[in-house]
């Protein structure tokens, strides 16, 4: 029988000028300041915010501002472009206290109206006490309530120092004459890694490969992971699988944020003392081994689904292969790669898709947007294998649904032994997620040649702080948020 071509989807219709920039497009980014704040005078916050709202950057602007990146590379110009991107997202608690009615937002959505610090121990963060009351071992800071956070993006400090500091006249915080109408809970600052660990995350490998694209939005799309249609990360849309948006929830998105701690010298420590046992392998390229196993791609971003005990930087530099794999089936149980490893948790393609199960995972997708906060690591630090200065992901994710998303991937998938289950006829279970796995942390399948050993994990990731936003469009903003009063 012959293959009939697929038939693409009609483009969707998304108003660019609409949606906030980071939900589509992630603002460019060298630097980025997470500003969480409570509001304390809704009345003036709201007559303040219709100052604000010029400010922030939607996906045509993104879109303009990637554009003139592209045109400064060509000329071979090295230096940055001076520019900035500002977006702002609110909490439940955040709705609340400016008397909006939410509750399309939160009838189908339990995390958002809980709030991430009583949510956090369903997500499985250590902590004291039970839900309404449960006390998360975070920063202080992120025990108080969060109405809103405010992100600025820019080529640099000064950049983005310069718009915080415009942004807080704008609300009174600033010695500008204005009177305040809100109060500053914490300010986080992520910086991009320096030279050429430029998009590695802290342990080192190459973060930002694989985020769904949109149908109708990214119009050439790396080979990968079927395209999602819009409404996935943008509400009002097909497949946004909530209720009937009002006008002023159309075009949002929901965003958590983790504040995520690295224990980098122990990450590597723990690598450099269990190197995989392969035949021929030096120690060294062991611990490389079980690096890339853990996480399910080599520190280039290479999958070791495609290449399964050599890096390869060549397939890691082609945009045709460094996605385009599916995970292999249950016949080469854990050789390729292990059902547990961190990529194949949070997104397991081929286990749920493919036959016998045939389980769509549009809905669970999400867009990843983060940057990485604290310093490299020290040679103190190296030498001792222990960490003295805090570093790791303000992670930032994007979706129309935290339950079908960042939650069900945190708890359904990442905390969850028995997950994918792709090996249970052999009767192995793949173990936590190895990275941010909450609970009894084991992992198998590390050893392509024991598949069924054990191998126990220490704690790599601590969440030390978070809340769940949403990402209102423009015109939410200026109608409902700004104008009502
Ligand atoms: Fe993960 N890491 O450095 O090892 N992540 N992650 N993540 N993550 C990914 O494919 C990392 C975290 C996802 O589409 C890569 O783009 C670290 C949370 C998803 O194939 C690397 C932290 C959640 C994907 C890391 C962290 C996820 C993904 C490979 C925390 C959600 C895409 C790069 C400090 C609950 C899967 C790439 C796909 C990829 C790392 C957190 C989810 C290297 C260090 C909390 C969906």
């Amino acid at each position: 029988m012959s293959q009939q071509p697929i038939p693409l989807p009609a483009p969707t219709d998304l108003d660019l000028n609409n949606i906030q920039g980071d939900i589509l497009s992630g603002l460019p980014k060298k630097t980025q300041t997470y500003f969480f704040f409570q509001i304390t005078d809704v009345t003036l916050f709201r007559s303040q915010l219709v100052k604000f709202i010029p400010l922030v950057k939607t996906v045509a602007g993104v879109l303009k501002d990637r554009k003139a990146i592209e045109d400064h590379k060509k000329k071979g110009d090295k230096t940055l472009i001076t520019m900035v991107g500002v977006n702002i997202a609110f909490s439940h608690k955040g709705f609340v206290a400016m008397g909006i009615d939410d509750a399309n937002l939160t009838s189908t959505e339990p995390n958002f109206e809980l709030g991430q610090r009583q949510d956090a121990k369903n997500l499985g963060d250590k902590g004291t006490g039970d839900i309404p009351n449960f006390v998360p071992e975070w920063e202080p800071a992120f025990l108080q309530d969060i109405h809103a956070v405010i992100l600025i993006s820019g080529d640099s400090h000064r950049t983005v120092d310069k718009k915080l500091q415009e942004i807080k006249e704008i609300f009174g915080l600033a010695p500008s004459g204005n009177k305040p109408s809100i109060k500053e809970v914490t300010t986080i600052v992520g910086d991009v890694r320096p030279g050429k660990e430029s998009g590695h995350e802290h342990f080192g490998f190459l973060d930002g490969i694989s985020n769904p694209s949109v149908i109708g939005f990214d119009t050439s799309p790396i080979p990968g992971p079927k395209q999602v249609p819009a409404g996935v990360l943008v509400t009002g849309h097909d497949g946004d699988v909530g209720p009937t948006r009002p006008d002023w929830a159309v075009d949002g998105s929901y965003l958590t944020f983790r504040y995520l701690f690295q224990n980098v010298p122990e990450f590597n420590q723990f690598l450099k003392e269990n190197p995989v046992p392969l035949p021929g392998l030096t120690p060294e390229e062991g611990s490389e081994l079980l690096g890339a196993r853990l996480v399910g791609r080599w520190k280039s971003g290479a999958p070791i689904d495609l290449t399964p005990f050599n890096d390869d930087p060549e397939l890691a530099d082609d945009p045709q292969r460094v996605n385009n794999f599916r995970f292999q089936a249950e016949a080469t149980f854990a050789k390729m790669c292990p059902f547990a490893s961190h990529i194949r948790k949070t997104l397991p393609r081929a286990d749920l898709e493919d036959p016998p199960l045939n389980i769509s995972i549009q809905k669970n997708r999400i867009a990843r947007r983060g940057v990485q906060f604290g310093p490299e690591l020290t040679k103190e630090e190296k030498q001792s294998g222990k960490t003295a200065h805090g570093r790791g992901l303000l992670f930032a994710c994007y979706s129309t649904s935290i339950k079908n998303g960042f939650a069900f991937l945190q708890e359904t998938w990442a905390n969850n032994a028995n997950f994918p289950p792709g090996g249970a006829s052999t009767g192995i279970a793949p173990g936590l997620d190895p990275l941010i796995g909450q609970g009894n942390r084991m992992i198998t399948g590390t050893d392509p040649n024991d598949p069924s050993s054990t191998l126990p994990l220490p704690e790599f990731i601590v969440p030390r702080g978070g809340e769940y936003f949403f990402s209102p469009s423009l015109k939410g903003l200026t109608e409902t948020l700004a104008a009502a009063a």
